[in-house]
């Protein structure tokens, strides 16, 4: 279970520019998948070595009222999600009675706080951050987020303030044939009914497994000699309570159950087509790395309009994931279940897939002899072999020289002739360049270049004197 971790203080002391730096490595995974709405309040920070769920929030202000009071009670409600407070004042501006304030605050919620003192870039944090231990919260750990200063030992502070997440041995032999199987999407798209449609389907199960915290549960189900786990994102409780659990939309539940699948259904309502808050979820569950599969939801007694209406505005709005199916599901009704069922298999045993070196060596070779990655500066890149860098999602390592230089569409090529050979779908895949380029042979190069221009000195050299 990821920890969460909420970033709290008054306005400008710089909550979003530390929130960016330690959530900048997951942001670059994203980068280039234009369409992906990237969640600039929740992210994923793997500084150090925790990963947690990060929230931003909004300044917090003495007088809360009109917005000030709607950001007020959001801070509350992230406060109260979280594991441990990052509390974040300045170093430039001192202690003030808006810090005081908030201080207190804490102390009210009783959540465990770490005093973050930022903005130490060109002061002297001893004697700028001595004020702050009025707060009566320790001393504040000096950093500087805009220059990325002290992030290692902040995550380090903050990892040891983290209560004890009973770790789920996720490894364990009986663990390893079991598919974790998560269910997103938004409120009322219909996940409480395919969650008891797949349950209901089978004799099975079952029983409720209480996670590790207040809110995680999983439910276990066998199908086709399948073993699957559920992770309820859904609200759902017990069985015969499925129906009238109020759906509440916690997005730190989505992540945290992202986080723990192997295979992610990223839920659609059809009836309303593809709003921001699927593709902010879709960028979470990409940023991840998760195999994904698409279902959307309600496709029964929908007209034949809206529904080719839908499926061309998916096409155009969800472009970036080609990979992942697209399934066609009325919970309500049943069908498409198999299909679905299908897909998600497809996309656990691809993202799980075994990879030997002989053979992503020989796919390699075969693809850089039809097509070579074009020329830069009069020299071109060789491919000399590749192997497999893990699984979930699966990491094809490709050695070679001037891997610098190859284009993002060369890659893609590779990507693509990988994707077909091993029949991968419902899984991204990433590709890695190393270059083992010969450091002796590189002080050669640079010694002949010397040479080089030693000869064409002396060459000069001599005219000049032949002139003479
Ligand atoms: N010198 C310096 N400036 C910083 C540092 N961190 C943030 N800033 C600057 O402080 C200003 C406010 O930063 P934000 O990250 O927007 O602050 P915030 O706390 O998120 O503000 P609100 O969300 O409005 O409450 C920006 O101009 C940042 O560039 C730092 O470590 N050193
Ligand atoms: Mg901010």
């Amino acid at each position: 279970m990821l920890p969460v971790v909420a970033i709290v203080g008054r306005p400008n002391v710089g909550k979003s520019t530390l929130f960016n730096a330690l959530t900048r490595t997951r942001d670059a995974l994203v980068a280039d998948m234009p369409g992906v709405t990237r969640d600039r309040q929740y992210g994923i920070s793997d500084v150090g070595d925790t990963a947690c769920v990060l929230i931003d929030t909004g300044g917090l202000v003495g007088q809360a009222e009109g917005i000030d009071y709607l950001t007020a009670r959001q801070v509350h409600h992230a406060i109260d999600e979280a594991h441990l407070v990052l509390f974040v004042v300045s170093a430039r501006e001192g202690l003030t009675s808006e810090d005081e304030a908030i201080g207190q605050l804490l102390r009210q919620h009783n959540r465990p706080a770490l005093l973050v003192g930022n903005k130490i870039d060109g002061t002297n944090p001893d004697v700028a951050l001595a004020e702050f231990a009025a707060l009566g919260l320790g001393p504040a750990l000096p950093v500087a987020a805009s220059h990325r200063q002290g992030m290692m030992g902040l995550m380090e502070k903050a990892t040891e303030m983290l209560p004890a997440l009973e770790e789920e041995d996720t490894d364990s032999a009986e663990d390893a044939d079991r598919l974790r199987l998560a269910i997103v999407g938004r409120p009322n798209v219909g996940k409480s009914t395919l969650v008891n449609r797949m349950l209901g389907e089978e004799r099975v199960m079952a029983f409720d497994l209480p996670g590790t915290t207040r809110d995680s549960i999983s439910t276990f189900m066998e199908k086709g000699g399948i073993k699957y786990e559920l992770i309820d994102t859904a609200g759902v409780r017990r069985r015969s309570r499925v129906t009238d659990a109020v759906e509440k939309f916690s997005i730190v539940k989505a992540l945290q159950a992202i986080d723990r699948a192997h295979v992610v259904v990223l839920m659609l309502d059809a009836t309303e087509g593809i709003t921001d808050q699927d593709t902010t979820l879709l960028g979470h569950i990409l940023q991840q790395g998760r195999a994904l599969v698409i279902a959307l939801n309600k496709w029964d007694g929908m007209e034949e309009y809206d529904r080719k209406q839908v499926l061309s505005e998916m096409d155009r709005r969800l472009q970036f994931v080609p990979w992942a199916r697209k399934i066609r599901l009325s919970a309500l009704h049943g069908s498409g279940l198999k299909e679905l069922y299908r897909a998600v298999k497809e996309a656990w045993r691809s993202a799980t897939i075994d990879m030997p070196t002989p053979e992503l060596t020989r796919v390699l070779l075969k693809a850089f002899e039809a097509h070579q990655p074009p020329m830069s500066q009069g020299r071109t890149s060789r491919l000399r072999f590749a192997h497999a860098g893990g699984n979930l999602p699966p990491r094809i390592i490709i050695h070679g020289n001037r891997t610098d230089a190859i284009p993002a569409s060369y890659k893609r090529y590779l990507e693509n002739v990988f994707i077909r050979h091993f029949k991968l779908h419902g899984t991204p895949l990433q590709i890695e360049f190393r270059s083992g380029d010969n450091p002796y042979k590189d002080k050669k190069n640079k010694l002949t270049q010397r040479q080089l221009a030693k000869r064409k000195r002396l060459k000069k050299f001599t005219k000049r004197k032949s002139r003479k």
